[in-house]
């Protein structure tokens, strides 16, 4: 097994630690790959009747897969052209997902610090998603050149309003309130309190408790009220702007509000990949029509490999973790540069294959 992650059980209940905390515990190819084989070990193992994924350290959950292993495969180590690495681990990571989706024994993820990205993957397809007061969770892909992946284009259509496409489009950050509110998050339960959570499920499961009465029960002794909406005095203004049919639409309406808070959203809007949120905006759009988290994963697989092809990613990467200088020269520069047609050839079938479930 490797350094990266542990995989423990105790009676009935199976823990998945991510074990890279100096790296914010980023998802590597092989933490995705061994995820993998043990939950479908644990999905026919009668003996175990319920997961828990959660981050080593106090600071993160998981910030993401690693993409600055992705980025380095490319430009140090492939000429700048796509790698075995881009095309496996997104095609890999967007497989996990899904597995996570269709697990049929609670699958119960603790968002104790910073969950974004590929963190959001591995947690917000399971069936508890249990938030503390550290939580920090935000899809923040449209900075570094990419799109809200790993089933962000199921998800963020699906919570309330247009706050899906707000936070696909900004990468805003919710805490744990805010996660709860939108029911990203299913529970607030304090740090504190949660220390005794895998023992307590562990031991009602060992006394003969159906696993997922075990869980809810534990949940609904330490659970408390999350604390207010942080969204709510906004919801107006992202309900009405974000639901234009283009990005430019979208910053019009923000320019005609006005307000504070939609003038910070414009700006804040305007530093990223211009390419980024057109694709995203239509993700968002088709998301919302599909009828299956698979159908998703596909478009998803496409415009991660349209991306792997481009230039936005290796820029924003270099920007955000490699440089530090968070200066991105995207390209296409402006919203005006990116046509139907460029948006449209993202979401095209990959020369080097689909995505498929099996
Ligand atoms: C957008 C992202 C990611 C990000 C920053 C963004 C992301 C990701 C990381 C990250 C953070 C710390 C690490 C690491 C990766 O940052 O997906 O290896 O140590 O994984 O603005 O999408």
């Amino acid at each position: 097994m490797s350094e990266e992650i542990k995989f423990s059980t105790d009676g009935g209940l199976a823990t998945i630690e991510m074990t890279r905390p100096r790296a914010l515990n980023a998802l590597t190819h092989g933490m995705v790959r061994e995820m993998a084989v043990k939950l479908d070990d644990w999905e026919h193992d009668d003996g175990i009747g319920a997961v828990v994924i959660k981050g080593e350290g106090e600071k993160a959950f998981c910030a993401g897969g690693d993409v600055r292993a992705v980025w380095k495969s490319v430009v140090e180590e492939n000429d700048g052209k796509p790698s075995d690495l881009s095309k496996t681990f997104f095609f890999d990571e967007y497989r996990l997902n899904h597995q996570i989706h269709a697990f049929s024994k609670p699958f119960v993820a603790l968002l104790d610090g910073v969950t974004m990205g590929g963190g959001v993957g591995v947690s917000i397809h399971g069936s508890h998603r249990i938030a503390t007061e550290r939580l920090m969770f935000a899809m923040p892909e449209t900075a570094i050149g990419l799109f809200p992946d790993v089933g962000g284009g199921w998800f963020l259509p699906r919570l309330p309003g247009e706050t899906g496409t707000y936070l696909a489009l900004t990468g805003a950050r919710l805490d744990a309130a805010g996660a709860c509110v939108l029911g990203i998050a299913t529970h607030y339960v304090p740090s504190s309190r949660l220390e005794g959570f895998e023992a307590q499920v562990g031991s009602a499961i060992a006394a003969g408790d159906q696993p997922r009465a075990a869980v809810n029960d534990v949940l609904e002794r330490l659970a408390e009220a999350p604390g207010p909406d942080p969204l709510i005095a906004h919801r107006a203004v992202i309900d009405s702007c974000f639901r234009a049919g283009t990005v430019e639409g979208i910053i019009d309406a923000l320019s005609a509000d006005g307000s504070d808070f939609a003038i910070q959203t414009r700006d804040n809007l305007l530093s990223k990949s211009p390419t980024s949120m057109k694709i995203s905006l239509e993700l968002m759009r088709r998301g919302r029509e599909a009828s299956s988290l698979a159908d998703v994963l596909l478009l998803e697989y496409r415009l991660s490999q349209a991306c792997m092809a481009g230039h936005d990613y290796y820029e924003g990467i270099r920007a955000v973790l490699i440089d530090k200088d968070h200066a991105p020269k995207w390209d296409p520069a402006t919203l005006a540069e990116v046509g139907d047609d460029i948006v449209s050839a993202h979401f095209a079938a990959p020369a080097d294959g689909d995505w498929s479930l099996v």
